[in-house]
């Protein structure tokens, strides 16, 4: 089980997740992407973007084809559900006050999800932004993220995540930001709740993916850099392994 996996790992080990846009890959380059994933022994690979409306299904057959790792769906909207993935998150987005982002599209697709073999991750979503330019989820989403200074109500956001019932609490500053989420906000969520903590978007280089990890991020998601450079996975995860967590 997956999320069993995330939940036994906190405190001793660190959790790496790819996260693969099918929309920015060629088929050699999403190869090459993995190939590099599994190389560098990365735990997850999430799968989903904000305008994938085709072509889902053959690549995370492509993924499942060419390593074990496990293939977990992001979904940025309800068509972005496969039967082919191992498990997906079942985002609410906390953060934001959309209704059909909260509980609509969920109605809409708990009957296919109980139909399927997805394990099913329930995660409490939280934008934190930074105040400046949009990013796609909000966006998308038609939400206005938390901005980044207000520690408090993000973290009183995810402690009511956790009270909903939500098995990971997700702190996400939007893919490509400029700035990750602060280490103070994560060490303040993480003080105030026991769920997994996962933290994405703008993670650059190896040192960021240190420092929300000593914080108490217990999973790190990074996509964008990656697509840019595959190799800098393996110093990302490297830096988790190392002696220093
Ligand atoms: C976005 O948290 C993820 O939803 C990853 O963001 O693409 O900036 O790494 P990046």
């Amino acid at each position: 089980m997956i999320y069993n996996k995330i939940y036994n790992a906190r405190g001793k080990n660190k959790i790496f997740c790819l996260l693969v846009d099918p929309e920015n890959h060629t088929k050699s380059s999403l190869l090459r992407l993995v190939g590099e994933a599994e190389q560098a022994h990365a735990d997850l690979i999430l799968v989903g973007g904000s305008l994938l409306s085709q072509g889902l299904d053959p690549s995370i057959q492509l993924i499942k084809e060419n390593t074990g790792i496990p293939v977990v769906l992001f979904p940025g909207s309800l068509m972005q559900v496969s039967p082919h993935a191992d498990g997906i998150l079942f985002l609410s987005l906390i953060s934001g006050r959309n209704p059909d982002l909260l509980i609509g599209n969920h109605v809409l697709a708990a009957s296919m999800l109980k139909n399927s073999n997805l394990e099913v991750i329930p995660t409490g979503y939280i934008l934190v932004g930074e105040g400046r330019e949009s990013s796609s989820v909000e966006y998308i989403s038609n939400t206005k993220p938390i901005p980044a200074g207000k520690t408090d109500l993000i973290t009183a956001t995810a402690m009511a995540g956790e009270l909903l019932g939500h098995h990971l609490i997700y702190l996400e500053s939007g893919s490509g930001a400029a700035q990750p989420i602060d280490p103070q906000t994560i060490r303040e969520v993480k003080k105030h709740v026991s769920l997994p903590l996962v933290v994405g978007g703008g993670l650059q280089s190896p040192e960021q993916v240190h420092r929300v990890c000593q914080a108490g991020a217990d999973v790190v998601v990074v996509g964008n850099a990656l697509e840019d450079d595959p190799l800098k996975i393996r110093e990302m995860t490297a830096v988790l392994r190392s002696p220093l967590q």
